[in-house]
């Protein structure tokens, strides 16, 4: 009897568990493109391309290797509309009598899956995801027992595991395990950044592109300038471009903001780590290969190979342990509807108006922005973490539930009560202007506070660690903040509250 093995829009590799031992001649690989997946939040227009090209020629490549493929293509009027559906229809057309497939990145449809073998009542083999660098099981080992859980400890446990960037004796190469504090330059144009990879979309990713904008023109984003790779071959090309071209300056410059430039030293790799179409280990073994070479320097190096070794893999370790209850934290008790500009980014604020628009034309914002603009803001306003979860989840090419949610509720809202981050990333305007040239364009002034025109993150920051001073002020490394509040003049807090108290009853006029 044939197998069923389903291969999911993010699992687009060989290398995957569900096809370990398979029989092409006799098993069969399920892909389907179905309103369930495409529609569970309001896709960005450009990751749904992505996705149903990077499938399509997927399925095109393990067929013409000799597998027999079951491909269903998206349809409104298709009969079977979710996975379940598919692979039921699939089970009763080949008298097949077993599914396997691979874990699924989203508690959500994990869920579904779990029940697939007494709905379905075949047997549902769900292998683990071994695209990942620690498993599930090895990340709540190395939790267990400890207070705290923080991000650098268990990246130098994967240094040690993949023995990245050690020396034969053991030791971190550089005599450091990590050089953040070499990456932190403004940029200010010089050296000029890299254009971003592209590649021309071909046949079958314009007639995605058609569907999409037929079938999901009210999803969020547009399709216009499509450039991302939806294939292997140019995922590496994307990588290459990135280690030549990018890479040198990546450490320097991966906190800095402009006004002019989307993509700055960033790899811009994510959509395709996340879909398969690159392996995670790979990409940072081509990075240290760089820099052995003298290719690239150290800061940028490890600074790039702790995103993924480190941070990639944390949140991943730290969704799987706490859901579903993870998702439901709001330890600040936010109560604020997210303003509508995050969807238009229709607003006065220059910081925001361009991460907003840079994110509604390419799917993508470089992680300071995501981090230190539309979340700070976010934070400081005390929006409801489920809505701006929501937001972060539909509108990046790369966002899945694993690695959006974590990020976004623990490292951005702190509304996991400081489980994965150790303090909130709150700041004011001065970081914006610190890091990125937007102040001099913004309609609001960041050298003021309390005026009409002055820059809403100021008594919005104020207001933050005003207003939560019972959750913070014990927190050592917050002391200063409460200390320099503490010592401004009663009349110069009551004017900066006051303008907080309005900018929030306004939020939707910023
Ligand atoms: P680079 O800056 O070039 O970094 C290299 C790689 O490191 C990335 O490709 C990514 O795989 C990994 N990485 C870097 N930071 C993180 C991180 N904090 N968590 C996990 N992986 C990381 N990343 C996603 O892949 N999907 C998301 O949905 C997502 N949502 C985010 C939401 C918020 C609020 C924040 C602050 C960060 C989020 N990130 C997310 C992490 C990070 O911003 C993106 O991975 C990064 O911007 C992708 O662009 P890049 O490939 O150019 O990354
Ligand atoms: C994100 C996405 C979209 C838009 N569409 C599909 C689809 O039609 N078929 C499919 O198999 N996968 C899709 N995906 C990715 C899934 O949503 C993803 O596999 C789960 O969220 C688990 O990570």
């Amino acid at each position: 009897m044939p197998n069923l093995i389903l291969i999911l829009g993010d699992q687009l590799t060989t290398n995957i568990s569900a096809l370990e031992d398979a029989d092409r001649k006799q098993d069969r690989i399920v892909m389907a493109e179905v309103h369930d997946e495409a529609t569970y939040t309001n896709h960005h227009k450009k990751k749904i391309v992505l996705l149903f090209s990077a499938m399509r020629h997927f399925a095109q490549r393990v067929e013409a290797d000799g597998w027999q493929v079951h491909y269903q293509a998206y349809h409104p009027d298709n009969h079977e509309q979710s996975l379940e559906a598919v692979v039921a229809r699939q089970l009763r057309e080949t008298g097949a009598d077993r599914v396997i497939t691979t874990e699924c990145g989203e508690w959500r449809l994990h869920e579904q899956m779990s029940q697939w073998h007494e709905r379905l009542d075949v047997p549902v083999e769900i292998r683990p995801d071994t695209r990942f660098i620690a498993s599930k099981q090895e990340f709540a080992d190395w939790a267990e027992g400890r207070k705290q859980l923080r991000m650098e400890f268990f990246y130098r446990e994967m240094r040690r595991k993949t023995g990245l960037m050690m020396t034969s004796g053991g030791k971190p190469e550089g005599g450091q395990w990590n050089f953040d504090a070499d990456n932190r330059r403004k940029w200010t144009g010089k050296p000029p950044a890299p254009a971003p990879f592209r590649v021309e979309p071909d046949e079958l990713t314009r007639e995605v592109i058609d569907l999409v904008e037929e079938h999901f023109a009210d999803h969020f984003g547009t399709t216009e300038d499509f450039h991302f790779a939806v294939t292997p071959e140019d995922a590496e090309r994307a990588l290459d471009h990135f280690i030549d071209f990018a890479l040198p300056c990546f450490g320097d410059f991966q906190d800095a903001i402009s006004d002019d430039e989307d993509w700055l030293f960033h790899s811009i790799l994510s959509p395709y780590i996340n879909c398969g179409l690159l392996d995670p280990l790979a990409v940072c073994e081509a990075a240290a290969r760089a820099w052995h070479a003298g290719r690239a320097p150290i800061n940028a190096v490890e600074g790039f190979v702790r995103q993924i070794l480190g941070w990639r893999e944390f949140v991943r370790g730290i969704y799987w342990m706490n859901m579903p209850g993870y998702a439901k934290e709001n330890r600040l008790g936010n109560t604020r509807a997210l303003p509508w500009f995050y969807w238009t980014g229709d607003t006065k604020m220059r910081c925001m108006h361009k991460a907003i628009d840079a994110t509604r034309r390419n799917a993508y914002a470089h992680h300071i922005q995501r981090l230190m603009v539309t979340g700070n803001f976010a934070l400081l306003a005390g929006v409801r973490p489920e809505e701006i979860c929501d937001w972060y989840l539909a509108v990046y090419a790369d966002a899945y539930d694993w690695v959006e949610l974590p990020n976004v509720l623990g490292m951005v809202m702190h509304a996991d009560g400081g489980y994965l981050g150790s303090k909130p990333y709150a700041a004011s305007g001065k970081y914006i202007q610190r890091m990125s040239d937007h102040c001099s364009n913004c309609h609001y002034k960041v050298n003021k506070s309390t005026e009409a025109d002055a820059c809403p993150f100021n008594a919005l920051y104020w207001h933050f660690i005003d207003r939560h001073r019972d959750d913070f002020a014990s927190n050592p490394r917050m002391g200063m903040m409460y200390r320099n509040w503490d010592r401004q003049k009663p009349e110069r807090r009551e004017a900066l509250l006051r303008r907080g108290d309005d900018l929030l009853i306004d939020l939707e006029q910023l």
